[in-house]
């Protein structure tokens, strides 16, 4: 197995928002995040810390309009450039479910990274912000997330009461699914998990 690592960037300019990103998947979990949304910037480091991956993202948006326009369109980059890093898949475990406990909030995802985009998304908030975020932006980041890198994402929260706390078990549920299935599996013989050949 080549020992490269896995990364990838991408940039994206339009009249709402301009983003650089990196990010790389063989990291140690290091982040740099400035998205201008602070609730984001905290799920983002979440995010690569537990999936072990550096990532690093300068946004500016649109934020006298909303949140909304900054969120999504992080979610597309993060997307574009994760996939990019994953290039042509060889060896990866594909396949992962990880179930993380934030305490009384319980949230189970499970994920194939099969390049065919599909969302799942079964999680309430008890409340409709976060600070000043905007708890529904959560299901929009995600979905523009599996759009842009083709990833097939089912998310259910068991329980939970608190949203923070429910927010932040999504995320670290997601991040250790996301490296287990992006790790590359001992057993494979470097060859694409898939009896298509191709992923
Ligand atoms: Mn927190």
């Amino acid at each position: 197995m080549n020992d490269k690592k896995r990364c990838g960037e991408k940039k994206r300019k339009t009249n709402e928002t301009r983003i650089s990103l990196s990010i790389c998947i063989d990291g140690t979990g290091r982040s740099d995040v400035n998205t201008g949304v602070g609730f984001l910037d905290h799920m983002i480091q979440l995010l690569a810390a537990h999936a072990r991956f550096d990532i690093d993202i300068n946004a500016e948006g649109d934020l006298n309009v909303d949140d909304h326009h900054t969120t999504e369109d992080v979610g597309i980059v993060l997307g574009g450039a994760f996939k990019s890093a994953l290039g042509g898949k060889s060896g990866i475990n594909r396949f992962a479910d990880v179930s993380v406990p934030m305490q009384e909030s319980l949230v189970s995802v499970a994920l194939d990274i099969c390049g065919r985009p599909y969302l799942a998304f079964e999680v309430e908030s008890p409340t409709e912000k976060i600070g000043d975020f905007d708890t529904g932006l959560i299901e929009e980041f995600l979905h523009a997330f599996v759009t842009h890198c083709g990833i097939t994402l089912h998310v259910q929260s068991v329980r939970g009461a608190n949203s923070h706390h429910i927010a932040e078990a999504v995320f670290k549920a997601l991040a250790r699914a996301l490296r287990r299935a992006a790790a590359i599996d001992p057993d494979s013989a470097g060859g694409v998990p898939s009896t298509k050949g191709t992923l």
